[in-house]
């Protein structure tokens, strides 16, 4: 590969991040809710299934932007509104609908 190739396809790979990064900051200023992110053990889920369960029950609460949850790794990470949505309030959520969840140890 010549030099030429190589500062092409740095650019190529640099250029889409350059310009999601731009993009993703522009949000933040445009939205002033303040957010926090809440990573929860959770114990329980076996399946896509129960990913899409504890995701619908956390949406629910008030405050809760977004929700991902990951059986394989047993965690659900919620985008939060910290002035709104309690961590406690996310755990009883999970709780209730029969998977174990635990205020994740950072
Ligand atoms: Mo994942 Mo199905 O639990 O009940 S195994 S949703």
């Amino acid at each position: 590969m010549n030099s030429k190739t190589l500062f092409i396809a740095l650019a190529l790979i640099t250029l889409p991040a350059l310009i999601s990064c731009t993009t993703e900051a522009r949000q933040e200023t445009a939205d002033a809710t303040p957010t926090a992110l809440v990573t929860i053990d959770v114990q329980g889920m076996t399946c896509a299934g129960c990913e899409t369960s504890i995701k619908m029950a956390v949406k629910k609460i008030a405050g809760v932007k977004n929700v991902e949850a990951s059986f394989s790794e047993g965690t659900a990470v919620v985008t939060v509104n910290p002035e709104k949505a309690q961590e406690q309030q996310i755990i009883d959520a999970i709780n209730k609908i029969g998977y174990t969840a635990k205020k994740k140890k950072s």
